[in-house]
Parts: structure tokens; sequence; C-alpha cells
């Protein structure tokens, strides 16, 4: 006999397919047991298309089965009409018995009535299976509806001796800190992500096109703070691979608050994650301002002796690990 923690750990593990693809939609994952035999599972799709629960229905091949099945959910299912019929409505359609969730949405257009709805049509509804790991695991979403702001992700490189870039550069190309691995995985977190954010300075010292070339996915849309309105056209991240949103002193007041009133116009924009990627101003104003949730620094091997020294943080150490001569610590804020 298999536990309900047992089948949302399941649910949990086919959710993470939904990265990158589902936002502002959670990546959830739904499956449905039948006698302790999972007969069909299924994760949101890409934004707009079907729910987990859809397609965990769907992938079940005998319906008959679902009258005497339970279904096995990391969120609760919704109750509203969005781009997509509420699945609450479907699993009382197929007479679906026992739901049992990990956690409430906290989406208003949601937060418990989609359990109201299906126990007041006499389902049975279990809430707070491994709810600790299915909130961890929505952070994106939660972050986004209960701090009315994304998920923020700080990211920089700096080298052994505490650089972030030198202090002049002459030339018209990046000085890299990292290797090519530890900047092939940054090209991956830009694909999980719905948006990155950077510096005008940054664009104008490195003109990088912040895309996701070296990774399969779709690139983030790319925010820029050009407070003077200094970028043209013939700056790469104006270019049409992505769409980019410019905040200039027209949208925002620069001298106070900035992380805030940027995180403002990040929440109408329906931006659940955002990875900020320098430079080291803008990622100090999201640290004195506490607004950030996780921090992802890599150390690379070079030293610059002098130059602009790196942003400092105060935060619990997640995870260290080597990319070959780098090294990469995650950091949560405490
Ligand atoms: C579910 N299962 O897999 C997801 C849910 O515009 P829509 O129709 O796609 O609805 C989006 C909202 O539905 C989203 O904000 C969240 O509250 C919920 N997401 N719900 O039952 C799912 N992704
Ligand atoms: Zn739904």
């Amino acid at each position: 006999m298999y536990t309900n923690e047992y089948y949302i750990s399941r649910c949990l593990q086919i959710a993470i397919n939904g990265l990158g693809t589902t936002g502002p939609n959670p990546m959830v994952g739904a499956v449905v047991v039948f006698e302790n035999k999972i007969i069909g599972e299924g994760y949101t799709s890409a934004y707009s298309g079907p729910h987990a629960e859809v397609n965990a229905i769907n992938a079940v091949k005998d319906k008959a089965l679902l009258e005497k099945s339970t279904l096995y959910v990391t969120l609760e299912p919704c109750s509203h009409h969005g781009k997509t019929p509420p699945c609450s409505d479907l699993i009382l359609k197929h007479k679906i018995p026992k739901v049992v969730i990990g956690c409430v949405d906290d989406n208003p257009q949601v937060s418990g009535r989609g359990i109201a709805r299906l126990e007041a049509s006499g389902c049975e509804v279990i809430v707070g299976v491994l709810e600790k790991a299915c909130k961890a695991h929505h952070k994106r979403f939660f972050t986004f509806h209960n701090n009315r702001r994304p998920y923020i992700i700080l990211k920089w490189a700096e080298t052994k001796d505490g650089f972030i870039a030198p202090r002049t550069k002459n030339e018209q190309k990046p000085v890299w800190i990292t290797n090519t691995y530890s900047r092939q995985l940054v090209h991956k977190w830009r694909a999980e992500e719905q948006a990155i954010l950077v510096g005008t300075n940054t664009v104008i010292e490195d003109n990088p096109s912040l895309t996701v070339r070296d990774w399969s996915g779709e690139n983030p849309i790319r925010v820029v703070l050009d407070k003077y309105l200094k970028l043209n056209q013939s700056y790469s991240i104006l270019n049409d691979e992505a769409k980019t949103i410019i905040i200039s002193k027209k949208d925002i007041e620069y001298e106070k608050n900035l992380a805030q009133q940027i995180c403002g116009i990040l929440f109408l924009e329906n931006i659940n994650s955002i990875i900020i990627e320098g430079g080291a101003k803008t990622l100090q104003a999201f640290i004195d301002e506490n607004l950030w949730d996780e921090a992802r620094i890599f150390t690379g091997e070079v030293e610059f002796s002098e130059g602009i020294i790196a942003p400092i943080l105060k935060g619990k150490l997640i995870s260290e690990e080597h990319i070959f001569n780098d090294t990469l610590k995650i950091y949560n804020r405490d």
C-alpha cells in the first residue's frame, strides 16, 4: 500500500517538466491512481495550454476507471475560467471520488474555491500532503501572488580576488570570469525563468543579447534599466530575438526604492520569476532592499587585482559545487 506522500512525490517529480514553459502559470503535476496503480499522469502544458489534471485525466485509457480512482495533484485544482476551463469541473464530470492536494492555490481567482467546489459535490478532498515541498516547488508562483513581485534570482560571477568586472575596458568584447561550462549553465537558467534584468552599463560595456543561445528553450523577456534612454537599436538587447522592456526615469523614480518600483512594474507585466544578471549597482539595489530570494554566485579562477567590487550579500548557503575550476555557491535569503 503506497501512501499519499508517495504519490504526491511522484506528482512533484513529473511537475518539473514544465519548468521554463508554463510561466506565469505554475508547473503543476498530477497522477491518477486506481487500486494502487498509476493509470495516468500529466504536468502543466506550456502557457495557455491544458493544466496538469487535464493531461493526467486524458492519459487514462479506460475512462470508466476514473469513477473509482484518486487524483493526486501538487496544487489545488482551479475553479475559474482562465485560458482553460476549470479543472474542478472536469474532475466532477468524470466523477472522480477523491482528490489529494499538496497545497492550496493562492491565486485570488482560486484560493480555496476549487476545493469548495469539489467538496460541495461530494468529492472527498485531502489537503496539505507534502505541503512544504509543494509550496517550495511552486515558489515562483507563490512569491508572485503573496509578495506581489516575481521570484528573484541574483546571478553574478566574481574573480578569485572579489571583482565582478575590470575598472575600465578598452575593447568591445566581454572579459570572461567563468569557464564555458558555467556560461552554458547560465543559458539553461535563463530558459527556466520568465525574465532577465540588467542595468544600462552592463549593456553598454558587454553588449549582451541575453538569450539562451547555448541551450534549447524560450528566451526570457529582457528588462533593461535605462534611466536616460541611452540605448539605441545597435545594441543586441534591442534585437527581435525576444521581447525587451525598457525602464527609464519616465517610468520610475531612480533615486529611491529602485528595486521595489521595478518589482511593481514586473508584477503588472505578470512576470513570476526573474534572473538579475548585473551589474554590481543593480544587484546591490535588490540586496539592499531585501528584494531577492536566491543568489547564484560563481567564483572563477582569474584575478583582476583591481576593478568593480562584487556585491556583498548575507544569505544561507544552500549548495556549493565545482564546475571544473569554477566554484558555484547558491544562497537563499535568510
Ligand atoms: C490547475 N492546474 O496545472 C495549473 C493551475 O489561465 P488558465 O486557465 O491557464 O489558469 C491559470 C491559473 O490556474 C493560474 O494562475 C493558477 O491559479 C492555476 N494553475 N491550476 O488546476 C494546473 N497550472
Ligand atoms: Zn486547472
